[in-house]
């Protein structure tokens, strides 16, 4: 009972806020009741508008201000609600009640999103993902604001602006949108070695999820954790997806730009919908005060992850999202994270990317909110209360009584009165500081090779395949020969085979060596000598955790499920198949040569989910075709059927379907898969589940290349 209410504190709060139309009179935003919103006031029929008309200006003085900039960066996203439950007590590493009372449900609204695009750009954006959740603690509010790699593209704050200003449109044209493969981008990475790390990270399929619901979080920096007796852990936190993580291709990214440019939005809002609800693990990795230096890299380098097979992460605790919001800009567009809300027993480290983020964050809301008041828009107000002095200011909310808004005071009674120690007051960790000023970079984080070539040892061989054809198409939109020669260059250092297949698809050598240093990002002469990488490190062969294939899971749960028929098709063994993967929580879709309701042999009509003409197969996991003579004839004339069957095979995804089905499935190149384990013929649907579990079979990848869609 208790837990249930926990649970659905965040929700109450906002209820408060709730407004429903139905069999309501319309009415001014001042509650005059409105008996026309359909005309302005004239003076005669055909007459002039009247500036009297204080309908017709409220109406459109309102629509004039409606829109609000969009976020700098991270501008698309999607949000849903959910709540937090810990599994057992840290309370050896934390006196955050977060994370030592098990009873607890504690509230989250999460907000996914990619980062260079604007708010209408495509969802299969090349890009890193945003994840940032925003917990509604009884303590206040902790926003772990993360990305889906655990590494960042830059050591220190100062370089942001460089960074974005080069991966955002190029500002004569403002051409690409939410893409990284210009020039701009590449002249900066390729003089910016600390860049790599995060940039083959992107070159990898981690770049184009399959969804939201199957990817990674990672808060990158090290944080503090620091327990009631003062005592201090480093930690990283990390979020493992239930649903395992997936990808998809390039050329499906590309092909889901047209199909539908919503896809990762529209998949999550129908997951919650359907009440298949996304669930992440959150992980601790801990690394006691004393080991800080005994890693071949710095942990204060945010863009050096700790492997998990140097320091294991620790689930502690599961996520759940079951809410979709009310109103995607009350909720999604307004909420404000940052990751300097934090709460007791959670604190800083002095990462200096993680230092910058901690000014930036609220200062950015005041021009995207418009006012130091954002904390009180519903979505962003803490569950608990708040008390203090602070005052005024655009759109106050709150109505403070009282004489006072200072302390000390005597007349308010000494209130707000400060939290005293017991009472739970936040108390920054008092490490010991002893330096001197510098406008400098520690040399400790010159390693800027080692990660990158980590990150692609541990690949699989279809995955660097991919990271070397993500280069290649990149690099191939660049005009610049020297920012091609540099990136080869670079490239080399990393991995010679990748450089090498590079090379091959730019038709350019690899250069022996580049004009000026290779790391141009420090500045001063002297500073930039001291701050070239240092030769590439061996300091574990692989990581099995680097790879996509490390988190699976043998769900086909809101996987999408394409049955292509005609009428007449074969019901019985339709049907027996749709219940045995609705059964396993698939998501079945008829497509069929037209709209409406197709037959099947028994004259039963079944609703068309989707015609062919407005469909494509990238919308879907996997596909099925059952027999029956009539309907194989319908899917024949239908012209682009054989493309769904041909695109389904390029993509590596399970096909199952009946003998009967072969007459139309002859015309398309599927015959020359017959022996492909993905591949099913008169297979029992148990079989076509684990394929579509497994995700895609890859071994069919080089024999693809010759399927010409
Ligand atoms: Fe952000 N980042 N960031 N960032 N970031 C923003 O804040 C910034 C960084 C991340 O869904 C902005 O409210 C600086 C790392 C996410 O609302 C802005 C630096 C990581 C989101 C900002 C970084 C992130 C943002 C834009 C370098 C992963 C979306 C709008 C010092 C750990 C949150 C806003 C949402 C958003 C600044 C680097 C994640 C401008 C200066 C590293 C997920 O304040």
């Amino acid at each position: 009972m208790e837990r249930n209410k926990a649970k659905n504190s965040k929700k109450n709060d906002l209820s408060k806020n709730l407004k429903n139309d139905d069999g309501k009179i319309m009415t001014t935003n001042q509650g005059v009741k409105v008996n026309d919103t359909n005309n302005s006031l004239k003076a005669g029929e055909r007459g002039a508008s009247l500036l009297e008309d204080f309908i017709l200006r409220e109406k459109i003085t309102h629509f004039d201000h409606e829109r609000i900039p969009e976020r700098i960066v991270h501008a698309r996203g999607s949000g849903a609600h959910g709540h937090f439950e810990l599994y057992e007590s840290m309370e050896s590493f934390t006196k955050a009640p977060l994370f030592t009372d098990t009873s607890r449900k504690t509230p989250v609204f999460v907000r996914f999103s990619t980062v260079a695009g604007s708010k209408g750009s495509a969802d299969l954006a090349r890009d890193v993902r945003g994840f940032a959740t925003k917990f509604y603690t009884d303590e206040g509010i902790f926003d772990l604001v993360g990305n889906n790699m655990p590494i960042f593209f830059i050591q220190d704050a100062m370089k942001f602006p460089d960074l974005i200003h080069s991966v955002k449109p190029e500002p004569d044209r403002e051409i690409p949108q939410a893409a990284s493969a210009h020039d701009t981008f590449y002249d900066f990475v390729s003089h910016t070695t600390e860049t790599l790390h995060n940039h083959i990270w992107v070159m990898s399929d981690r770049a184009i999820p399959r969804s939201y619901r199957m990817m990674e979080g990672f808060g990158i920096h090290t944080f503090r954790l620091v327990n009631a007796e003062g005592k201090s852990h480093f930690v990283k936190f990390h979020w493992k997806p239930l649903l395992g993580t997936h990808s998809i291709t390039w050329d499906e990214a590309v092909k889901i730009h047209g199909a539908d440019t919503d896809f990762h939005r529209r998949d999550l809002w129908e997951a919650i919908d359907a009440g298949q609800y996304p669930e992440w693990e959150l992980g601790f990795q801990i690394v006691p005060e004393e080991d800080e230096h005994k890693f071949d890299f710095d942990i204060l380098d945010p863009t050096k992850l700790i492997p998990e097979e140097m320091v294991p992460v620790q689930r502690v605790g599961k996520m759940t999202l079951n809410r979709n919001p009310d109103n995607f800009f009350a909720e999604t567009e307004q909420v404000a994270f940052h990751p300097g809300h934090v709460v007791p027993g959670i604190d800083f480290t002095n990462d200096p990317l993680l230092q910058g983020r901690l000014f930036s964050y609220t200062d950015t809301q005041l021009s995207r909110l418009g006012s130091p008041n954002f904390h009180e828009i519903p979505i962003n107000r803490p569950i608990n209360e708040t008390h203090n002095n602070q005052r005024d200011a655009h759109m106050r909310m709150t109505i403070n009584k009282g004489k006072t808004a200072y302390f000390p005071n005597s007349i308010g009674g000494g209130c707000p009165h400060l939290a005293k120690m017991a009472e739970g007051g936040f108390t920054s960790y008092e490490e010991r500081i002893d330096a001197k000023k510098v406008r400098a970079r520690s040399e400790s984080f010159n390693d800027h090779y080692s990660q990158p070539a980590l990150f692609y040892r541990s690949l699989t061989d279809w995955e660097k395949d991919h990271v070397a054809d993500a280069y290649t198409f990149e690099l191939g939109k660049c005009t610049y020969d020297h920012i091609k020669e540099r990136m080869l260059y670079i490239i080399n250092n990393i991995d010679e085979d990748l450089a090498s297949k590079v090379a091959e698809g730019l038709g350019m050598e690899i250069p022996k060596k580049i004009d000026g240093p290779v790391n141009q990002a420090i500045g001063a002469d002297d500073d930039v000598k001291k701050h070239q990488p240092g030769k590439k490190q061996n300091y574990l062969n692989k990581s099995e955790a680097l790879s996509l294939t490390h988190l699976q899971s043998d769900s086909i749960a809101t996987r999408k499920i394409a049955f292509l028929v005609g009428d007449g098709f074969d019901g019985e063994s339709m049907s027996k198949m749709k219940k045995a993967l609705e059964d396993k929580g698939a998501m079945v879709q008829i497509v069929a040569p037209h709209g409406g309701t197709v037959k099947c042999d028994k004259g039963k009509d079944h609703k068309v989910d989707a015609a062919i003409l407005t469909t494509e197969s990238v919308l879907y996991d996997a596909l099925y075709v059952p027999g029956g003579s009539n309907s194989v004839e319908a899917l024949k004339k239908a012209p682009k059927a054989p493309k769904i069957v041909n695109e389904t095979l390029k993509h590596c995804k399970a096909i199952a379907a009946d003998s009967g089905a072969m007459e139309f499935l002859k015309n398309t190149y599927l015959e020359d898969f017959k022996d492909d384990k993905a591949v099913l013929i008169d297979e029992t649907p148990a079989k076509f589940i684990k394929q579509i579990a497994a995700h895609r079979n890859w071994d069919r990848q080089k024999k693809v290349m010759e399927i010409p869609v």
